[in-house]
């Protein structure tokens, strides 16, 4: 009976597949990072690592041909299904010219590829959402059948460009989804002492829009919910407030130690939880994903991450002429 979610939502078995290997794609990757990282070869790592379902399932409930997103910086899996490639998102964690992101000149995680409508981000947390909500305005005013698609972490849903772009998303009814990325700590801080109110997604109904909580490590769920809020954007139904309910299976960054705040058994129970298990255990039940197929995946993702690896550390750093290159006016 629920193995067949994912063909009542209208997804068929390569789709899911798909999926799965997107997620796959982003931990592997991400996985890779961490051991360049203490090898010393990389500086710095912010990890996708248990966030992938939510950002994939989501992702794939979207028109990938025509919105635009405004990711934050664990977005592996969104930025990966936009179409954003493995050996572009090594260039960007090894700094090199080639980055498509930044030309090696922004930490990894500040993604941003015009051709793909990825927005570019910058540090200050939640900056993309009234960016989003530009695009957002954009697509009313030019009546294009599209979406903007944007998220952020739950911490940062207490930062003012937050409730400003929502505001005003809610105001002028506009076609937005915006989806926190909800893993209860923001760095060091535990979600309890971040937000007062029961859930963030209440906050939705502050601004005028659905607001939803959601099963983030069900990447099925997300999509189920993103689709229905894609639509009714599509609609002139405005915008929707989605939380999905995730868990950080890393430290915050590789320049954090999360043993000093988070015990060991809370990280253990989420390891349960690992999206990426909870997929790949419905796959299965469902009959999509045998044992060999499940070993054909892993073969490819390991040679596309071994790829990316060689490809971008073998790639040169960009000329350092070029540093302050597009800061003036040439
Ligand atoms: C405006 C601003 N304040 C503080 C920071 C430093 N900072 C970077 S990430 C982060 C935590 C954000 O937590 P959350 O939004 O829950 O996202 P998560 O990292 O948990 O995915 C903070 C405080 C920042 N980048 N920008
Ligand atoms: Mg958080």
């Amino acid at each position: 009976m629920t193995t067949n979610r994912h063909k009542a939502l209208g997804l068929k078995d390569e789709d899911v597949i798909e999926m799965y290997k997107t997620m796959l794609l982003s931990r592997k990757l991400d996985e890779r990072m961490w051991l360049l990282n203490r090898a010393g070869k990389l500086s710095f790592v912010i990890s996708c690592q248990g966030q992938e379902g939510a950002q994939v399932g989501a992702s794939f409930a979207l028109n990938r041909d025509v919105d635009y997103t405004a990711p934050y910086y664990r977005d592996v899996g969104v930025v990966l299904a936009f179409g954003m490639t493995a050996r572009e998102l090594m260039l960007s964690a090894f700094a090199k010219a080639e980055d498509p992101n930044s030309g090696g000149r922004q930490m990894p995680g500040h993604f941003g590829q015009k051709k793909n409508r990825i927005l570019t981000g910058s540090s200050p947390v939640t900056t993309q959402l009234p960016h989003a909500v530009g695009v957002a305005l954009a697509a009313k005013m030019e009546k294009q059948n599209i979406v903007s698609f944007v998220t952020l972490g739950e911490g940062s849903s207490n930062q003012g460009d937050f409730h400003e772009g929502l505001n005003f998303a809610g105001v002028h009814q506009l076609p937005v989804i915006t989806m926190v990325e909800n893993n209860k700590y923001a760095i060091s801080v535990p979600l309890e002492k971040q937000v007062a109110a029961k859930s963030v997604a209440d906050r939705g109904q502050a601004y005028g829009m659905p607001g939803l909580t959601v099963n983030g490590n069900d990447p099925l769920a997300v999509y189920e919910v993103v689709k229905e809020a894609r639509e009714r954007a599509l609609d002139g139904g405005g915008p929707t407030l989605i939380e999905a309910m995730t868990d950080r299976l890393t430290a915050h960054s590789s320049d954090d130690d999360d043993r000093l705040y988070r015990e060991s058994a809370e990280l253990e129970e989420a390891k349960k939880k690992d999206t990426i298990l909870v997929f790949k255990k419905y796959l299965e039940e469902a009959g999509v994903l045998t044992e060999d197929l499940a070993k054909q995946i892993t073969d490819e993702i390991d040679d596309i991450v071994n790829d990316a690896t060689e490809y971008a550390e073998n790639a040169p750093y960009p000329e350092a002429e070029s540093t302050l290159k597009y800061v003036y006016e040439e």
